[in-house]
């Protein structure tokens, strides 16, 4: 049992877990680098103390000054947040050989999943499905891996173990090519991650990411909170996550099968704490385990808007030695949520980050809306970390219901110093093939631009009278097939046809 944790991030994240430590009179600590003093994670804690200047290695990074924190100001444990040091398991071992309660997992877990090859394997042999490729846990010689390869078949992908991020990662089409290919991915691991280790992957085309949030306690219990979707993204950086997924959605069969087979690869690792597997999954619900996030991940508010459950107040629990509030039978999602990453880069300048002050800002509000920021007004929004400014969150009693709350929650909010993304996600609401839930990980950056969707924008009374139509729909979907049959009614439905054809 503890009272007081040292919470050792920054941002919207550290004020989130201020929050959880707080509901349940746990004292908190925060630590800040020279960007930070006037932080909001700062000042919302009951103490605080400087790790160094601006730059994250002489910061967050110094798990060192942490523990010594720590240990200074009588913290008995320590939330690690996501990024930083979450994942590094030298870290979470340190945090224990210095007394301090580690909120994660053990860092035996977290080395485990922490190399993509060993995960790949463990999980496979706890009878979890893992794409074709390469299979064992040690280094593979470009010979090894050049024989390998036809026998995997092409198109493959090459992947860094050390990896995640899609760094070191290479598509190779032909045997012709991969030398080359592999030369490149290992010099890119190698800078990315000091270990140029890679293996290989059948390329699964046109998948969706689909992942399952987890949470085990030291009695071995093991449960799972849905999924979220998350395909949509630009480079590996995710921009808007939901749960449940459009491609899941009712077929409440296909979301335990995926929910008991991460139940299954956690168990693998003697998982502790919250955690989430990511699947790759296509059009015909084949599913692949792709990694394991040993930590709180940025959209978990999703899976707390659906399901109820406080993953943060949950990872302190756990540490706490208590057992899961909730068994696997009373989690029932309801409704639906949907996040958006509101970050300080300009959507029509190729996502450059922008810095600055920001001068003015205004939060939406109202009903079915949540807003974790880590800024405010006056705040600078410097190079040094991350360009996340806040996480938009809505939910709704159905999909619908959810965009329509964004549509409104995007208009009402103001940031001006910095340019953000909030125009982006405007017009991400107006996709017709958003609002029909019919996208993969392709979609941004293959199907989606911004200039073309600002012309679409002319028509907004068809955007509005197409989503009244698909909440109308998803509200009474019964009494709707009967209605159809009517003659009369063809022209209303109109925007209904529509939607249904880009469902197909
Ligand atoms: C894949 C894949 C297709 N086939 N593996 C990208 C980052 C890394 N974590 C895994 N990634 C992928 N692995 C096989 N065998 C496609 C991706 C991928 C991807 C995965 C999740 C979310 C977005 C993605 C965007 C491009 C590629």
């Amino acid at each position: 049992m503890f009272d007081k944790v040292l919470i050792a991030n920054r941002g919207e994240i550290a004020v989130r877990i201020i929050r959880a430590c707080r509901e349940l009179g746990i004292h908190t600590v925060a630590v800040f680098s020279d960007a930070d003093r006037q932080a909001l994670h700062v000042r919302y804690a009951d103490e605080a103390y400087r790790l160094g200047p601006a730059p994250s290695r002489q910061s967050y990074l110094r798990g060192d000054k942490i523990i010594e924190i720590a240990r200074q100001c009588g913290a008995a444990a320590v939330h690690p947040g996501y990024g930083f040091l979450a994942e590094r398991a030298d870290f979470a071992a340190a945090c224990h050989q210095a007394g301090l309660a580690f909120v994660g997992p053990n860092p035996s877990s977290i080395a485990a999943m922490g190399d993509k090859a060993v995960a790949r394997a463990t999980v496979a042999r706890a009878g979890v499905p893992v794409v074709p490729g390469t299979e064992g846990e040690g280094a593979l010689s470009d010979d090894d891996l050049l024989t390998l390869a036809p026998g995997i078949g092409f198109p493959l992908l090459i992947k860094a173990t050390a990896g995640g991020g899609g760094k070191g990662m290479r598509e190779v089409r032909s045997l012709d090519e991969m030398p080359i290919l592999l030369q490149s991915a290992r010099r890119e691991a190698e800078a990315a991650f000091g270990d140029g280790n890679v293996y290989l992957e059948k390329l699964v085309e046109g998948a969706r990411h689909i992942e399952i949030q987890i949470l085990a306690d030291e009695q071995g219990n093991v449960i799972h909170l849905g999924e979220r979707e998350c395909s949509i993204q630009r480079r590996h950086q995710k921009l808007l996550e939901e749960s449940p997924s459009p491609f899941v959605a009712d077929d409440e069969e296909f979301r335990q099968k995926l929910g008991a087979v991460a139940v299954r690869a956690a168990q693998a690792v003697s998982y502790v704490n919250a955690g989430t597997i990511e699947f790759l999954v296509d059009k015909d619900k084949n599913y692949y385990f792709l990694e394991m996030n040993t930590r709180l991940q940025v959209e978990h508010p999703v899976t707390e808007m659906v399901t109820g459950v406080d993953i943060v107040k949950e990872q302190l629990r756990i540490t706490r030695g208590r057992a899961l509030s909730h068994k696997q039978e009373d989690i029932h999602p309801n409704g639906w949520a949907i996040e958006c990453r509101i970050n300080a880069e300009d959507p029509y300048n190729n996502f450059i980050p922008s810095t600055g002050r920001i001068t003015h800002t205004l939060l939406p509000t109202g009903p079915g809306i949540r807003v974790d920021t880590g800024v405010y007004i006056g705040f600078e929004v410097s190079p040094y970390y991350d360009s996340l400014i806040s996480k938009l969150i809505v939910w709704g009693a159905t999909r619908g219901e959810a965009i329509l709350r964004m549509r409104r929650a995007l208009e009402e909010y103001r940031i001006l110093g910095v340019r953000n993304n909030i125009p982006f996600h405007q017009r991400l609401m107006d996709s017709h093939r958003f609002m029909g839930g019919q996208y993969d990980t392709r979609f941004i950056e293959e199907r989606f631009s911004l200039e073309t969707a600002e012309e679409a924008r002319s028509n907004q009374p068809e955007v509005a009278a197409l989503l009244a139509t698909l909440v109308a729909h998803q509200q009474t979907e019964r009494a709707a097939h009967v209605i159809l049959r009517n003659e009369r009614d063809t022209s209303n439905w109109k925007w209904l046809s529509r939607w249904e054809r880009l469902r197909r």
